[in-house]
């Protein structure tokens, strides 16, 4: 559109009556442009919703979920801007579905090696001096569609790398109700556990707890969704989301883990020799390209590639971005601030010319670990793992503009593990 037609039109309607007499047949956009200006709006809402125009920006459920109650849905990552993920859009992993918490009669039970044993409210959780910080929360599973050899056409970003979400979460440190109950010598482990139908309990070692480990009670400046553990869950920064138990009931203080089920019929990885590798708790770095992604369509000329970044390392120190498969790199710019196991937005201006293209993205964190090719990570974990994936996610871009899986097929048998959180299908 010519730009002084543009800016008449942002006049309304004073400066636009010109245009439209100049017009003997006003088209049917400009038509519709000029609606809003005629009606009066809708009233004042108490909890607002997003338009309806955006209504097919949604978690995606596999169709191919046996049940919905022990299952994981994925973040829409290439429908978002910037970093934080929108509250009703944060994925969800449940193992026994969402309960249904009061928070007047929620507890929080802090007892084992201790001096004092104690019970919060969540009253006087809030009391406590609070902590606000902006944290991924991803699942070990996630990257599990990465698994599939030959790689599967249809990925998109969202199941690619949608099981991880990142929000600010407000809460208690940890800490502070430990010292609040007093530690024992003896007191080395944590056994957090759930009040859902699963009785969800895994071990947290203490250092960690100490460290910066949040009891939060709010997620992105309101109260933790449902689905995210409302009314109290546990905030473990940088490390696997399965670690992070939701509508929190009761930490047990111990000198030794626990190994619950949740923790060895999950989560424990099993290596190229069979050998079984448990406590793989932090995550590896990763990126995403979400534009252009799986599934997309572009026209050649000028584009913004985008993408997320993060490690449960610490902060990401730097992205590339391959347009040859790893043979070079050229370095993304990465949009402030740079925070300590959050997302990072990253960004490349860049030219299509229409020919052919892949386009790999690496994150480097500020530990020095980066991400693996497909074919180095399956060299190292074999095929029977199906957790912590996080090869190099390609895309591929045709002549047509159409954006497709770009990762190459590897040698040997196809196979991918069933079941468990990350993949479409639960088998167990
Ligand atoms: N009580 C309880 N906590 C839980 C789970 C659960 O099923 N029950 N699932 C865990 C797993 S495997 C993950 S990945 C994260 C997911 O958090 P989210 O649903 O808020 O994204 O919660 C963890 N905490
Ligand atoms: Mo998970």
């Amino acid at each position: 559109m010519d730009r002084r037609k543009f800016f008449r039109l942002l006049g309304g309607g004073v400066l636009l009556s010109p245009l439209l007499k100049a017009q003997a047949q006003p088209k049917a956009w400009e038509e519709k442009t000029l609606e809003p200006l005629r009606t009066l709006g809708s009233p004042l809402s108490e909890y607002g919703e997003r338009s309806p125009f955006e209504a097919e920006v949604v978690r995606y459920i596999s169709p191919n979920l046996r049940t919905r109650t022990s299952g994981a849905d994925f973040t829409p990552l290439e429908r978002l801007s910037g970093v934080i993920t929108p509250n009703g859009l944060h994925f969800e992993r449940h193992h026994g579905g969402v309960p249904q918490v009061d928070p007047q009669s929620y507890r929080l039970v802090i007892h084992g090696l201790v001096e004092t044993p104690l019970v919060f409210t969540l009253e006087e959780l809030r009391r406590f001096p609070s902590v606000t910080r902006t944290y991924f929360i991803e699942c070990a599973g996630n990257g599990q569609n990465g698994y599939r050899n030959p790689p599967d056409p249809n990925l998109t970003a969202t199941r690619s790398r949608g099981l991880a979400s990142n929000a600010s979460w407000t809460g208690v440190p940890l800490a502070l109700l430990l010292k609040e109950a007093g530690l024992r010598p003896e007191a080395r482990w944590l056994i957090p556990e759930g009040v859902d139908a699963v009785a969800y309990t895994r071990s947290l070692p203490l250092d960690k707890a100490m460290e910066d480990v949040l009891v939060a009670y709010a997620q992105n400046g309101e109260a933790l969704r449902p689905e995210q553990g409302y009314p109290v869950r546990l905030v473990v920064p940088g490390w696997e989301g399965s670690i992070q138990v939701k509508w929190l009931r009761r930490i047990l203080v111990t000198d030794l883990p626990t190994m619950s089920k949740d923790e060895t019929s999950e989560y424990t990885d099993v290596m190229a020799d069979g050998k079984l590798l448990a406590f793989t708790w932090i995550m590896d770095p990763e990126s995403i390209i979400t534009y252009p992604s799986g599934l997309q369509r572009i026209q050649p000329g000028f584009h913004e590639i985008r993408g997320l970044a993060w490690s449960g390392y610490g902060r990401i120190r730097k992205v590339e971005v391959s347009f040859d498969e790893g043979r070079s790199w050229r370095q993304a710019d990465l949009e402030p601030p740079v925070e300590r196991h959050a997302f990072v937005r990253f960004k490349l201006p860049w030219y299509w010319d229409g020919r052919e293209v892949v386009l790999w993205s690496r994150a480097w964190d500020e530990g020095g670990n980066t991400q693996p090719t497909r074919e180095e990570f399956f060299r190292k974990w074999g095929r029977n793992n199906r957790y912590h994936y996080n090869a190099i996610q390609a895309w591929r871009i045709t002549p047509d503009g159409r954006v497709t899986n770009g990762d190459r097929p590897l040698g040997g048998v196809a196979q991918r593990p069933a079941g468990g959180c990350g993949g479409e299908v639960f088998d167990v």
